[in-house]
């Protein structure tokens, strides 16, 4: 049925539309706080009048016609709206499901026309939402004021607070109280959550250092009571990514069974206890410690055990839940590690949320993801993750996400479209976690490089060339866009990024055009043009997002970014040929350049990473002749500090000179110093050229192992 809500309803018996009444009259019968928020965010003065439109909401406790109240599903969280031309009924299971049918009622009433009909409606999977679990920048308060917000809107019941760089979160201060500002951050967040029906769930990670002794037991608990003083009503405790001590299963169920009886059981307004295992994946598991099994067996059976699936960043399916619930004795709660981001940091990941079973929603007691630090552009996940973890069997993973794209952006929606399209991948990792990219444009791009390589007429080429004109026009599109400045603060450097990377495609395609036409300024200038347009992504490159772990921007890494390289070069190649020309070939830039008159090396790559300057080493001997040298030429001269190489044999050392010049004909040597196989030197000294010379009269060989140096 054709009813725009996300999570999808799970029975809408709709059939014709009436239009949408002006004025309403509210009838709340038992109703909590947060509905009763919900309802005056949207029935006001101006449209509230006894005569209006009768709409009531209750719970099944209420007084509702029997025949009404037996529609609500009987499961936790339900709802049940019945529509008829005199009046709307939204009656609730309990107070989050009477919440929830005012939520699904304001997105009705959002339409010009509303149906007649009804809506049973109940979510496949108890807890839903996401673990702020990443390393990295937290989230800054706004940002998570928002988020809670996204939660309420989209029927999400859970944020599990855990960020790995919060110091009272994890150590070295889990013991200590949150300084006053903080705490009273921590406190409006969690009276926003609870306002969104949102379990504000505080976790605590105190396993590298914990000691297991009654004093830490007692730290924790007292933790645990200054948190419940904020609002805190639910709680987790973390042990993953730990070493010693800490991670014993005994002690950490022990631990766990205390807090549930000294702290949970106490209370009656408290859920039960998450917690995440030290092996919270398969790949981790080692069975012969039966770290599974104990904590399984010795853990108090409400308390729920996180498990991110077969390795740390997996999709998860049937196979995957067999495998660990019979293991820990009961349904895991899934930490979904996507689409956080920190481990692949120069990347955005704005694609569909997709590739989880959708025959879980009875093996799982509660599924969560792990965002990126970028909160707002992973919202477009999350929408995903949220009808997912409602809906599980109607769940269109790319629909959905088509949806979440408007819902983020409402104005600019189809500009976000194109840039989030080729901005989903990771680019390879640790993890081996890759995404779909470039879906329907990949193909093209591939026929376009067939022809290309083979010199037969291009088909694709007017389709590659819109392609390239519609990322730079998006591109202007969303920097200049207003509907959500919060999102673009986030992702502007990559939509820079992107615009250039669109136009030199467009660089590229006119040097196809000018090659074909024999019209050889025209291919040198859009060729220099592509050039310079490569200057610009790599200042980019090395100006934004200077993280020390994947600093930059990279976009679009799959398939268009290689489509362009490649047509660059072999454009390059076929123009060289042609017209016996020798211009530059490797189409990704580098300022700098290796600095030899060795035959050998002329070809060997230089990679420029966290200002290191290295020369990629090769795998051959390499003979260096007398006077001859290897180095680096720097675009301009600039500080260099620390030399490190390494060669083997190392007796060669001493035929060698370090050496660095200003202009490349006056040389200073540097002093060098030996340090176990490799050999050291501070230059820190504004310099141009830097080499190293065989000073013998001697061809030596050798092998490179290592040649970097720092830079300014
Ligand atoms: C961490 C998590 C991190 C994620 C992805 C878990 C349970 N723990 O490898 O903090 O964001 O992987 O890098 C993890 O996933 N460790």
């Amino acid at each position: 049925q054709n009813i725009n809500i996300n999570p999808k309803p799970q029975h809408v018996v709709i059939g014709d539309y009436f239009d949408t009444p002006a004025l309403f009259h509210i009838q709340q019968k038992s109703t909590d706080k947060a509905t009763q928020n919900l309802l005056s965010t949207y029935f006001t003065n101006d449209n509230i009048s006894n005569k209006g439109f009768s709409i009531q909401i209750g719970n099944v406790n209420d007084r509702f016609p029997k025949k009404l109240k037996n529609k609500v599903p009987k499961k936790a969280e339900s709802y049940h709206i019945n529509i008829s031309k005199k009046q709307i009924s939204v009656i609730g299971r309990d107070a989050r499901g009477a919440y929830y049918g005012v939520r699904t009622l304001m997105a009705l009433l959002k339409n010009e026309t509303i149906p007649l009909g009804y809506i049973s409606d109940y979510p496949d999977i108890a807890a839903r939402g996401t673990v702020e679990g990443f390393y990295g920048t937290p989230w800054s308060f706004k940002h998570r004021m928002r988020q809670i917000d996204f939660y309420g809107e989209n029927k999400l019941n859970t944020y599990i607070y855990g960020p790995k760089d919060d110091p009272y979160h994890s150590s070295p201060h889990w013991r200590k109280p949150y300084p006053e500002n903080e705490a009273a951050q921590l406190k409006k967040l969690i009276d926003r959550a609870a306002l969104n029906h949102v379990d504000f769930v505080w976790a605590i990670h105190p396993g590298k250092d914990i000691k297991w002794h009654n004093e830490d037991r007692k730290a924790l608990l007292h933790k645990f009571e200054l948190m419940y003083d904020l609002g805190v009503r639910a709680y987790a405790v973390f042990f993953d990514d730990i070493s010693g001590e800490g991670t014993n299963p005994k002690q950490q169920a022990e631990l766990l069974n205390f807090l549930h009886a000294e702290f949970i059981k106490k209370r009656t307004d408290v859920k039960p206890l998450i917690m995440c295992p030290t092996e919270y994946n398969k790949g981790w598991s080692k069975p012969e410690g039966g770290y599974l099994e104990t904590l399984g067996k010795e853990l108090h059976p409400s308390v729920r055990i996180m498990w991110t699936g077969n390795t740390v960043v997996a999709d998860i399916d049937k196979e995957t839940m067999n495998w660990i619930n019979t293991k820990i004795n009961r349904n895991a709660f899934i930490w979904w590690n996507f689409p956080v981001s920190d481990y692949v940091r120069n990347h955005m990941l704005l694609g569909p949320a997709y590739g989880n079973g959708t025959d879980i929603a009875q093996d799982v007691s509660g599924f969560v993801s792990n965002p990126m630090e970028h909160a707002e552009a992973s919202k477009i996940a999350i929408y995903g993750v949220a009808d997912y973890t409602w809906n599980m069997s109607e769940y269109q993973p790319e629909s959905n996400w088509k949806k979440a794209l408007q819902v983020v952006m409402p104005k600019s929606y189809k500009a976000l479209e194109i840039f989030a399209t080729h901005n989903s991948d990771l680019g390879p990792n640790g993890h081996r976690y890759r995404r779909s990219e470039s879906v329907s444009f990949a193909p093209k791009a591939d026929a376009f490089l067939k022809d290309l390589e083979a010199d037969s007429t291009i088909e694709n080429f007017d389709t590659v060339q819109k392609e390239f004109q519609a990322m730079v026009e998006a591109s202007y599109i969303l920097l200049h866009s207003t509907d959500n400045p919060v999102l673009l603060d986030e992702i502007r450097p990559w939509v820079e990024q992107f615009k250039l990377l669109g136009q030199s495609g467009l660089a590229m395609l006119n040097m196809h055009t000018a090659l074909k036409e024999k019209d050889n300024d025209g291919f040198e200038r859009s060729y220099h043009a592509l050039k310079a347009i490569k200057v610009e992504m790599y200042s980019i490159d090395r100006q934004e997002n200077q993280n020390p772990y994947q600093p930059g921007i990279k976009t679009a890494t799959l398939v268009i970014t290689p489509l362009i390289d490649k047509s660059f070069e072999h454009l390059t190649q076929a123009y060289n040929k042609a017209f016996g020309k020798n211009l530059e070939v490797e189409a990704n830039y580098n300022p700098h350049k290796l600095f030899t008159n060795i035959a050998q090396l002329k070809n060997q790559q230089i990679t420029l990473r966290d200002r290191t300057l290295a020369l990629n080493p090769p795998l051959e001997v390499i003979h260096i002749s007398p006077q001859a040298y290897f180095g680096f030429e720097l675009q301009s001269t600039t500080r260099a500090s620390k030399l490190h190489f390494k060669l083997s044999p190392v007796s060669g050392y001493s035929n060698l000179e370090l050496e660095v010049s200003v202009n490349g004909n006056d040389w200073t040597a540097i002093k060098t110093e030996q340090k176990d196989a490799s050999l050291q030197a501070s230059i820190n000294t504004i310099v141009k050229y830097i080499r190293i010379k065989n000073t013998t009269s001697e061809t030596l060989s050798l092998k490179i192992e290592k040649f970097t140096v720092k830079i300014k």
